[in-house]
C-alpha cells in the first residue's frame, strides 16, 4: 500500500495509519522510508510519502473498504470537485499478490505506479526485486525507466512497525492447546506468518487408527493412544532439538500431555495405568513450552467448526465427548501448579475470520 499526505502533522498522519493498518487489516512486514516529494499533478504543498507491505485475511475488496473508513476517520474529506486536491491522508492498494483487478472502483496494479517516483522509490526500498504482474518488470527496473523526474528526499525519522509492540522475544516455545475443532492449528499458522515462527503441526493425517477409532472406540483406542504418543514424541524431540531456541521461536499445535488427557478418557483404567507408565517415561526427555495455552470453546462452537472443516472420519464426534476431552484438560490443568499455564476462553471470538479478535487474543497470549 502506498501512503501520502500533505496536509498537517504530516509525519503524525502517517504513523496513525499505518496503526489503523495494521489493526483493521493486517500484519505490516515492512515499512520504507518516508520520502518528501513535491505535489504531482497539482498545486499543493510536498508530500510525505511511504508505501508498506503486509499480508491480511481480507480480499482485495474488503480491503478497499476498510482503507476508505481509515481515511475518513483520521478526517479526510473527499470533495466533489474535479482533480487532486490536498489531504490529510491518502491510502491507495499498489499491489494484492500478483493479482490483477480491473473493476471501476479499484484496480490493481494501481494503474499510476510506472508515473510515479513517490511510489516507486520507497518500493525499491522494500522490494526492489518484485514483479510487476503486467509490465513483468521489477519494481527496480520501473524506477530506472520512470519518465517522473520530480526529487523525493528520504526523511530520518522512521516510522514504527505496531507489530514491534507485541514482544514474542522472551517465549521460545509456545503450545497451543485446546480441544478438538478449537482452532489451534489456526492460530498456529497465524502466529508463525506474523513472528516468523517455525511450525511444529501435529500428523494426524498419518495415523491409521484414528479413522478406525471412531468408527470402533473401545477396539482401536489403545493402539490410537500409543501410536500418537510415539508420533508426538519422536516429533517433539527430534523438531525442536533441531532449532535453535536461542534464536528461534517455535509454535506447536499440542503439547505431549494432550496423549494423557485423550488416553485417560479413551482407555479402560488397566489400559491407562499401563500407558500412563510409558507416558512418563518419555515425557522426561522432551522439552517443555514456555507458555501453554488452551483455547477454550464451548461445545456448540467446537461442533460447528468440526462440521465446518468436513473431515469425514469427525462426522460422528458427539457433543458428549468433547464434553468429556474439555473436563480432562481443564482436570489437568487445575493440578499444574504453573504459571506459564494460560486458559482463554475464545467463546466470543473469531479469530480467524475477525483481525481485532485475533489482536484481542495476541494480548491475552503476551499477558
Ligand atoms: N498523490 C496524488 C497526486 N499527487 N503527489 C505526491 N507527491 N504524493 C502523493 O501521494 C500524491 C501526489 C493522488 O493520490
Ligand atoms: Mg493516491
Ligand atoms: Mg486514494
Amino acid at each position: 500500500m502506498a501512503l501520502g499526505t500533505n496536509l498537517g502533522n504530516r509525519f503524525e498522519y502517517l504513523q496513525r495509519a499505518v496503526d489503523a493498518i495494521f489493526k483493521q487489516i493486517g500484519t505490516i512486514t515492512n515499512i520504507s522510508a518516508v520520502y518528501q516529494t513535491p505535489a504531482l499533478g497539482f498545486d499543493g504543498a510536498d508530500f510525505l510519502n511511504c508505501v508498506v507491505a503486509l499480508h491480511t485475511q481480507y480480499p482485495a475488496k474488503v480491503v478497499l473498504s476498510k482503507i476508505l473508513s481509515i481515511e475518513k476517520a483520521l478526517g479526510r474529506h473527499r470533495s466533489k470537485a474535479a482533480g487532486y486536491a490536498s489531504r490529510v491522508i491518502d491510502i491507495d492498494i499498489l499491489f494484492y499478490n500478483q493479482d490483477i483487478i480491473n473493476q471501476a472502483d479499484l484496480q490493481v496494479p494501481h494503474p499510476q505506479i510506472a508515473h510515479r517516483k513517490f511510489v516507486l522509490q520507497p518500493l525499491v526500498d522494500i522490494a526492489p526485486q518484485l514483479l510487476h504482474p503486467v509490465f513483468q518488470n521489477t519494481l527496480a527496473d520501473m524506477l530506472l525507466q520512470s519518465a517522473d523526474s520530480s526529487v523525493v528526499v528520504k526523511q530520518s525519522k522512521l516510522l514504527s512497525n505496531p507489530l514491534d509492540r507485541y514482544d514474542f522475544s522472551k517465549i521460545n516455545y509456545i503450545a497451543i492447546e485446546g480441544n478438538i475443532g478449537a482452532g489451534k492449528t489456526s492460530l498456529c499458522h497465524m502466529l508463525s506468518t506474523d513472528f516468523n515462527a517455525k511450525l511444529i503441526l501435529e500428523r494426524f493425517k498419518d495415523n491409521p487408527f484414528l479413522p478406525k477409532f471412531y468408527e470402533d472406540p473401545q477396539r482401536y483406542a489403545f493402539a490410537l493412544e500409543m501410536s500418537f504418543l510415539a508420533d508426538r514424541y519422536q516429533q517433539l524431540l527430534e523438531d525442536i532439538t533441531q532449532f535453535d531456541l536461542f534464536n528461534e521461536c517455535v509454535v506447536a499445535d499440542y503439547d505431549a500431555y494432550k496423549s494423557l488427557i485423550f488416553a485417560k478418557v479413551t482407555l479402560q483404567q488397566e489400559e491407562y495405568n499401563l500407558y500412563k507408565k510409558l507416558f512418563h517415561l518419555m515425557h522426561k526427555e522432551l522439552p517443555k513450552p514456555d507458555v501453554y495455552i488452551y483455547l477454550y470453546q464451548n461445545t456448540a462452537r467446537l461442533l460447528e467448526n468440526i462440521k465446518k472443516r468436513g473431515r469425514s472420519y469427525e462426522e460422528g464426534i458427539e457433543a458428549d465427548y468433547l464434553q468429556k476431552i474439555n473436563d480432562g484438560y481443564l482436570e489437568f490443568i487445575k493440578n499444574q501448579y504453573s504459571d506459564s499455564i494460560k486458559i482463554i476462553d475464545i467463546s466470543g471470538l473469531d479469530f480467524v475470520e475477525n483481525r481485532s479478535d485475533y489482536l484481542r487474543l495476541l494480548d491475552q497470549i503476551l499477558a
